[in-house]
């Protein structure tokens, strides 16, 4: 049945990374049109973004990855366990040119705002030219950790030589070999890049501000028998990931808990998952690490102790040991040669935490309370404004003339973390209040239920669907009485991305669900199968 107000596109999407490119294969599948926008110059997102060294996966490639075509899973090759950015982004082409999707991509093009139309019931979204575009169904494909947090630091553009944002690494390259790099944070991505530039680099200096429980990663290359049992136990591999609590290829529950388990054991079971590398670490040894702080302990006292064997300087190696907050309250970064790289002459770490405190950048270094460091390069690499950053920088404006922004000012309710009351026709891919978990696999279930959804009303000759209030209401604290229950709520005292602590002047608030993203996926279909309960649909005069 067709609307009888007309549309440009049926779907207008905003991102074209894993979550833009899925949600084409599908749309077209469903036999709408779709048209996705993307400021960058390429498709890819956060692998077209994140071009620093070092940039690479932390879930292992062959489960992230798009599944909706059995073909691209037998013929794409991954060299490695953890693809760099370089072999995620080469996937995402081979994707996009296998699936014929570039007719429906436009890049170089930035969406500033979008307007639901009362009247007929259409998005009007409007691109930094002042160009003008309608649909019917607007959805964010932009990422949830996409919008970048640059924090106000004094003189940042003073600095005479580079100085960014580590996922505005320049396009072009960038030598810095020979070069004094100065790095200011120490979350997931200094973890990869300084080793990697503490190979060529003159130096490289740390700033830190909190240390983290970082894991090891174990790199491998992809033999081909390892390629040829992943690619013969696909539907398996993909099941696994969908019913895992993480979206990830693990076996857990492992129906065991630290605190029943004798502390020899405990040690023995640690020090067998820890030489294999990846997050079995916490998944796969017991099920009780992020909801009982004793167990949780436990295992952060031995992930200390490994740290203070592998870093040399014991001054080094108790700044790099997290304290005072459990493990998996800041998302744990994996290691490739991180604590060993401040085993070397040229790789400082300076403790901005305390009295060293960063005062500002000048024209040729960064000066804090104890001193000035000359650096000829400058890395911001200060997170992201997680979740809601992307979707609130366009000014997407729903019923009753309130943003997006607006809502989600002290908390950022959603429903599912795919649409949001007061936003008609809107869907978020990984919005807030989603769980946090491998990502294609939340992406592909997302897409798979707007995709439902949007089928469902075009069948019923629908032309809006309204997410009800009560149903955003009950969500929200479904979703905020489970994250009270695990030791990531803890997560606000020590300025978690996952709360949205890390934002400056932002109140900390639950930004994930953590009753599991196997759960979480069964209420997704468990909605479809009944008709999107917590919608309400509407046909227009
Ligand atoms: P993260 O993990 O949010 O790390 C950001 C780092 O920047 C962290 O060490 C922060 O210290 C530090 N930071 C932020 N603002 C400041 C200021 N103003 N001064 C000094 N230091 C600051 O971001 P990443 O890019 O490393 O990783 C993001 C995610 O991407 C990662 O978890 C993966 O999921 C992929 P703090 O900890 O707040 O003291």
């Amino acid at each position: 049945m067709a609307s009888k107000h007309q549309a440009d596109y049926d779907v207008i999407g905003i991102g074209a990374g894993f979550a833009g490119l899925g949600l084409i294969h599908y749309i077209k599948e469903a036999g709408l049109s779709i048209k996705v926008f993307d400021r960058a110059t390429d498709i890819g997102g956060t692998w077209t973004w994140n071009r620093y060294p070092g940039a690479a996966t932390d879930s292992e490639g062959f489960y992230y990855c798009l599944t909706f075509s059995k073909e691209i899973l037998q013929e794409w090759s991954w060299s490695q366990r953890y693809p760099g950015w370089e072999e995620t982004h080469r996937y995402l082409h081979f994707v996009a040119e296998k699936c014929d999707m570039w007719p429906h991509i436009q890049l170089e093009t930035e969406i500033v705002s979008a307007q639901f139309q009362e009247g007929s019931g259409l998005w009007l979204v409007t691109t930094g030219n002042g160009d003008t575009v309608t649909c019917k169904y607007f959805v964010s494909a932009m990422g949830m950790i996409s919008e970048p947090n640059v924090p106000n630091i004094q003189g940042k553009d003073d600095f005479n030589g580079p100085c960014f944002h580590s996922s505005r690494w320049p396009q072009e390259g960038l030598d810095y070999a020979g070069k004094r790099v100065g790095i200011i944070g120490t979350g997931a991505t200094t973890v990869q890049m300084l080793p990697e530039m503490a190979k060529t680099a003159a130096s490289v200096t740390a700033f830190q501000r909190t240390p983290n429980f970082v894991m090891p990663a174990v790199q491998k290359p992809m033999t081909p028998e390892w390629e040829k049992d992943i690619k013969d136990n696909y539907d398996k591999i993909i099941e696994t990931c969908r019913n895992h609590v993480f979206g990830m290829c693990f076996n857990s529950p492992v129906g065991r808990n630290l605190a029943d388990t004798p502390p020899d054991e405990v040690q023995r079971i640690l020090e067998e998952q820890w030489p294999k590398g990846s997050f079995a670490f916490v998944f796969e040894t017991f099920d009780d690490l992020l909801t009982s702080a004793d167990s949780n302990k436990a295992v952060a006292d031995f992930i200390c102790n490994k740290i203070r064997q592998k870093v040399d300087d014991p001054v080094v190696a108790e700044l790099l040991c997290p304290e005072g907050y459990p493990l998996f309250a800041k998302r744990p970064p994996l290691d490739h040669g991180y604590f060993e790289a401040y085993n070397r002459d040229n790789v400082n770490l300076v403790d901005i935490s305390g009295k060293g405190a960063l005062v500002e950048i000048t024209e040729s270094g960064v000066r804090t309370t104890d001193g000035h460091h000359d650096f000829d390069i400058i890395v911001l690499a200060t997170g992201f404004k997680a979740y809601t950053g992307s979707p609130e920088a366009v000014a997407i404006t729903g019923r009753g003339g309130a943003t997006l922004t607006e809502k989600w000012k002290s908390q950022s309710p959603s429903i599912m973390g795919v649409c949001v009351a007061d936003f008609p026709n809107l869907f978020l891919i990984t919005g807030p209040q989603a769980p946090f978990a491998n990502l294609p696999t939340s992406i592909e279930q997302n897409i798979m239920w707007i995709t439902d959804c949007i089928k469902s009303m075009e069948s019923q000759g629908y032309d809006v669907c309204a997410p009800k209030l009560a149903a955003e209401e009950e969500w929200v604290a479904h979703t905020a009485e489970i994250h009270g229950q695990t030791l990531m709520a803890e997560g606000h005292k020590v300025n978690s991305w996952m709360m949205g602590a890390n934002i400056e002047n932002k109140d900390p608030r639950v930004l994930i669900y953590f009753g599991g993203a196997n759960v979480y996926y069964d209420k997704l279909r468990e909605s479809v199968d009944n008709g999107f309960p917590e919608l309400e649909f509407e046909r227009l005069a």
